[in-house]
Order: C-alpha cells, then sequence, then structure tokens
C-alpha cells in the first residue's frame, strides 16, 4: 500500500464501504431455527397445563405466538413429516403411514429445505426430521447427522439402564431373525445418568456446536433438530422423572370409547403393546397407566431442557434477534383417552399437535386460537423470509395472525387417517371412512364441541346435526376432487 495517509485513507473507505455493503447483502434473510419434537401432544404449561414443568418451551412461547388450535395432516410420524416438509396435503394413496418417504410418495416435489437452500440459505438437518433420514438427500448442505443410539445392536430404542438391556438381550435372543424388527424392551426406565447419555442429550450438544459455527457464517442458516422423545420408549433421567408425583399425577379424563363411535374410529394400541410387559390385549393396569403418564411427562421435561440449551445459545451468540424459530410436535398422543395409547386416529387428541413461531419483530407473548395446519408452515416460513413461496404449496401463509393473533383465519381444516377423512370447523369435527375400491362411505362420526370438547358422544345420527353432516361431508367431497384434479394436473 502506498506511503500517501490521504490515499491510505481514501482507499480504507472504499474497503469498508465495500465490506458493509457486502456486510448489509449477508443477512438480508433471517437465519430459521427449525425444532421438531417426536410425539409431543399440546400439553405443556404454556398451554395452560400447569402440571407440566416446561420453562424453557414456556420462554420460547413468550417470544412468540402459540397456535393453539392447530392440526397434523396425518397423525403418525413419516407420513405426517413429509406433509408438512413438503408443504403439500396427504391423499388416500400419498402420505400415508409412519415409514412414508417424500422422495417415494411425491417425487420431484420441491421440499422446505431443498427450496431454502436453493434460495441461498445453508440448510442442515439433525436427529428426526424426515422420518428416514436419507429422504431427499439433496435438500440439505450436508449430510444430515443423528448421534448413535447408546445400544445400536438392538435398534433404536436408546436403553441406558443395565434392567432394561438385560431384558431386551433375551427377548432378541429368544426371538427368530424374522421378528427382531418387532422386539422392543421395557416402555421405559429412569435411571441417574446425565442428559448427555441418551440422544437427545448429544443432540443439544450438537446443535449448539452448529450454532456457533453458524453465527460466523455468512450465509443465513436453515438448522433443523429433531428429538426423538417424548416418542416411546419412555427413557429420561431419573431427575426429569422427580419433578412429577405419580400419586397426583392426572390420568385421562374419558379412558372409555365414545358413545356411538364407529369401530373404526378405535385401534388397540399396537405400538405401545410392543414393548415389554404391556398385555397384548385390554386395558393397561392403573399403575401401568401412571407410569406411563409420568414417563411421558418426564420425557417432555428431558426435551424441553434440551432445548432449552438450544435458546441460551442462541441468546449467547446474539443469534435471537435474527432467528425464526418454529416449534412443532409431529402429531397429537394419547394417554389412554377414549382407551388409546399413541396416535393413530381422526380423534383431537391425535389430530392437534404443537406449534409455536417466535419471529423478530412479530407479536410476543400471545395465543391464537385460529384454525390453523401443518401445511401452513412451509408459506410462512417463505413470507416471512420475504421469499416467493413456490406454487405446489397447499397452505396460507400464517404472517397475519403473527401481527394479529386475535383474527380468524380458516374456515375449516383437513386430516386423514389411513381411509379415515376429517374435516375440523370452530364448532365440529366430522370424520368419514371411504371404501378405497366402491368410494362408499361406510363409517361417519361427528363431535360438538359446543358441548363436548372431549368428544365422547357421537351425533351423526342425531336428526338435528343433518344439515352439518351434509354441509361438512360435501366439503370433504370437494377436498377430494379437488385433490383428484390436483394430482391430474388439471388444477396446479
Ligand atoms: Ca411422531
Amino acid at each position: 500500500m502506498s506511503d500517501n495517509p490521504i490515499l491510505i485513507f481514501l482507499t480504507c473507505c472504499i474497503l469498508m464501504s465495500c465490506g458493509l455493503k457486502e456486510q448489509a447483502g449477508e443477512k438480508t434473510l433471517p437465519n430459521i431455527l427449525f425444532i421438531a419434537v417426536d410425539d409431543l401432544r399440546p400439553e405443556l404449561n404454556c398451554y395452560g397445563k400447569s402440571h407440566i414443568h416446561s420453562p424453557n418451551i414456556d420462554k420460547l412461547a413468550s417470544r412468540g405466538v402459540i397456535f393453539n388450535r392447530n392440526y397434523c395432516q396425518v397423525p403418525v410420524c413419516g407420513a405426517s413429516r413429509a406433509s408438512l416438509l413438503s408443504g403439500t396435503r396427504p391423499t388416500a394413496d400419498r402420505f400415508v403411514d409412519f415409514a412414508t418417504r417424500l422422495d417415494e410418495d411425491f417425487p420431484g416435489i420441491q421440499s422446505l429445505p431443498e427450496y431454502l437452500k436453493n434460495q441461498g440459505y445453508t440448510t442442515l438437518s439433525r436427529g428426526k426430521i424426515f422420518h428416514h433420514a436419507n429422504d431427499q438427500l439433496d435438500a440439505w448442505s450436508e449430510t444430515p447427522w443423528s448421534p448413535a443410539s447408546g445400544n445400536p445392536e438392538y435398534g433404536w430404542f436408546d436403553y441406558a439402564d443395565t434392567n432394561s438391556l438385560a431384558i431386551i438381550k433375551r427377548a432378541w435372543a429368544s426371538s427368530p431373525d424374522s421378528s427382531r424388527s418387532r422386539v422392543r424392551g421395557p416402555a421405559f426406565e429412569y435411571p441417574d445418568v446425565e442428559d448427555s447419555v441418551y440422544r437427545d442429550g448429544k443432540l443439544a450438544l450438537k446443535g449448539i456446536q452448529d450454532l456457533e459455527r453458524l453465527a460466523n457464517d455468512k450465509k443465513p442458516f436453515f438448522l433443523a433438530i429433531g428429538f426423538w422423545k417424548p416418542h416411546l420408549p419412555f427413557n429420561a433421567p431419573k431427575k426429569y422423572w422427580d419433578l412429577y408425583n405419580i400419586n397426583t399425577i392426572p390420568t385421562s379424563p374419558n379412558p372409555f370409547i365414545p358413545e356411538d363411535a364407529p369401530k373404526n374410529a378405535i385401534h388397540n394400541s399396537g405400538e405401545l403393546r410392543n414393548y415389554g410387559l404391556i398385555p397384548h390385549t385390554g386395558p393397561v393396569s392403573r399403575d401401568t397407566a401412571k407410569l406411563l403418564t409420568q414417563g411421558y411427562y418426564a420425557c417432555i421435561s428431558y426435551t424441553d431442557a434440551q432445548i432449552g440449551k438450544l435458546l441460551d445459545a442462541m441468546d449467547r451468540l446474539k443469534l435471537t434477534e435474527n432467528t425464526i424459530v418454529v416449534l412443532w410436535g409431529d402429531h397429537g398422543w394419547n394417554l389412554e383417552d377414549h382407551t388409546l395409547w399413541c396416535k393413530h386416529a381422526n380423534f383431537e387428541t391425535s389430530m392437534r399437535a404443537p406449534l409455536i413461531i417466535s419471529a423478530p419483530g412479530r407479536t410476543q407473548n400471545a395465543t391464537s386460537n385460529a384454525l390453523t395446519e401443518f401445511v401452513d408452515i412451509y408459506p410462512t416460513i417463505c413470507d416471512l423470509a420475504g421469499l416467493k413461496a413456490p406454487e405446489h404449496l397447499d397452505g396460507m401463509s400464517l404472517t397475519p395472525l403473527l401481527d394479529h393473533p386475535d383474527q380468524t383465519f380458516k374456515d375449516f381444516i383437513f386430516s386423514r387417517f389411513h381411509q379415515g377423512e376429517s374435516i375440523k370447523t370452530t364448532d365440529f369435527v366430522y370424520t368419514e371412512w371411504i371404501d378405497p375400491k366402491s368410494e362408499g362411505t361406510t363409517a361417519r362420526m361427528l363431535y360438538d364441541h359446543r358441548v363436548d370438547s372431549l368428544e365422547n358422544k357421537n351425533v351423526v345420527d342425531d336428526p338435528k346435526y343433518a344439515d352439518i353432516v351434509k354441509k361438512l361431508s360435501t366439503r370433504l367431497l370437494e377436498r377430494r376432487n379437488a385433490s383428484a384434479l390436483k394430482k391430474s394436473g388439471i388444477l396446479n
């Protein structure tokens, strides 16, 4: 560089000007922290359930909007995630079961992470985002990363207690190779161990490392972190179990089949019955029901603590002011509601799912009671980032609710599980099961949430509801017809 001080000064001014210009262009897109929590039902302190210890999700909610009447598209892992991440609705033959792959069910569709990557984002998948970590690999800037189970020889169950390991080892040894994929250990355990012994603890530490690296990156990031708990088995460190008193723990207010419910609506809770000490048929004992409930709550609090570590890292790294945080559970969960455990049903307890969005400059510490659904997440993120949403999306941006949470939004939303198609309005939820061959209706149910929020009596055959049944059935038919036209390419 020249020794001329004036020339040095002018050169520095030019370099600084270029630097500032570049800097201004680098972070015009907001970062996105995308937190998935497997099998989390909307039972959290910030949802008004004060018996749940969830201080960190509560903190996130205080910085954003709780979508209190949000619904999944399909109440099972893989299908729900494929729908959410593609921004498209399920059909009778698309996004059906837990093992759904987006790249098989909807090849060529541009998923949310792929779209953001193409817009200049660094996109990272950590833990359980797609059900299959190798689904849509091109959507990610790096190969998806997940911590290994503590005992991978017995699958993904991640037991840490020596008794649990002995039980699954015996079950494994006594099972033929062909049935080992269904071999489970106990449904829960509570060893006195550190958070990082289990995968979700390791995942939080990895997420913090990612945030530290990404904070210094010039590109905006979409960091997707998917926690496994509170999915079965309910394995969590003892200190989280100790937050709950089994003698006073609340259990389901309606552990019975709704009056006049069709048999299609009820299942045998098969996912739970694969685990040790759970009977193959019939109700579990009262003591077991309480232990399962305590374990589910303990796993919520364990995951909440891991989320807190990520939020603390965001604050420390000064990322909070320029980062959108979206937290979602992939569907609801039954704690013996309607006799059911797990998900896989068309009731509110399976369909309603958590959604919290904290976006810089938007409303904080508020709750929206508008009807929303998971297909709305993709267009919302596009909108918040100032990006044009792709044409294929089925949902609507939630940004009007992020600015004015009290307003209404949709008149109805749609969910489905296998052949059961549901339409939900502010006051009603109507479900009909369609035979795939004849396309005839094989069963129906209607619940009036104005007088029956727990869905204890199916009133579909009550004459006084005939008009509403007809109206909602027509809406479902229109939905089916629109899906068929879209599939045929006649509609976008
Ligand atoms: Ca799930």
